[in-house]
């Protein structure tokens, strides 16, 4: 029996090619296993003049450029239905995280609209919330040029947490933001083989074959790791509250 992919995502960019890794490593084995569906689309296709231009100077004067809004108008049109999910990646739009992540992979289709230079015309956001629903969203407090690289971390988040995608469910329940980051602890140290590597050993408590012990060992370094390096994750922990390396 064939099922429907479980998702179908379309992006939309100025640099199809800048795309092109999704069809590696987990994600391209998600498409290739049939569990989700991945479109790009090159804006300047939708572009009209002998320049296919897509850019504009700002109203109101400034530096940089806007993407106008017609090419944007032209192929929106024509890959959302009104089951899609509009996400605009940009530095100024609300945080994605975990359990935005974990929202998103419920849904049935998802456009991203990557745009370049000092954004899209913000009347393109304004017309389609009036049709399906948008979301403008930022991975982080730093500036990319584009959204084409934010869309691929976001394509990863989603994708591992497809039903049938990542083998072992028990090593996404663990992972790192699993709970959304408020309730959640950083992951702790690991080791594989071997048992001394250039004179480094492993901890005991991990040969020791005690799970119980092991478990709440795991759960300390965790704890110890989460208030080092975030301390405004850790249970009553804030940026200021004075954390110090063990
Ligand atoms: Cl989603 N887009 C751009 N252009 N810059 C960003 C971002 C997104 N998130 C953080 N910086």
């Amino acid at each position: 029996m064939h099922r429907d992919p479980l998702i179908q995502i379309d992006i939309i960019s100025i640099f199809p090619q800048y795309l092109a890794p999704l069809s590696l490593s987990l994600v391209g084995k998600a498409q290739d296993d049939g569990l989700m569906r991945i479109g790009v689309h090159d804006l300047r296709e939708a572009a009209t003049d002998r320049h296919r231009t897509v850019d504009d100077q700002p109203y109101g004067g400034g530096p940089g450029m806007v993407m106008t809004p017609e090419p944007w108008g032209r192929t929106l049109d024509s890959v959302l239905t009104e089951d899609s999910l509009l996400i605009i990646p940009t530095p100024s739009g609300q945080r994605f995280d975990q359990r935005v992540a974990t929202e998103w992979s419920q849904r049935k289709h998802l456009v991203f609209a990557c745009g370049r230079y000092e954004g899209i015309d913000t009347r393109v956001s304004d017309y389609y919330r009036e049709r399906v629903e948008v979301a403008e969203v930022c991975i982080g407090d730093y500036v990319l040029s584009g959204g084409e690289s934010a869309a691929l971390v976001m394509v990863e988040a989603i994708t591992r947490l497809l039903p049938g995608v990542v083998g072992n469910v028990q090593s996404i329940v663990d992972d790192s933001f699993a709970d959304g980051p408020m309730e959640s602890l950083l992951e702790g140290p690991v080791f594989t083989r071997p048992a001394n590597w250039r004179g480094l050993g492993v901890p005991e408590i991990l040969l020791s074959g005690d799970h119980g012990k092991i478990q709440a060992w795991r759960l300390e370094q965790a704890q110890r790791r989460t208030a080092f390096m975030r301390p405004d994750l850790a249970p009553g922990g804030t940026p200021e509250s004075g954390a110090v390396a063990h």
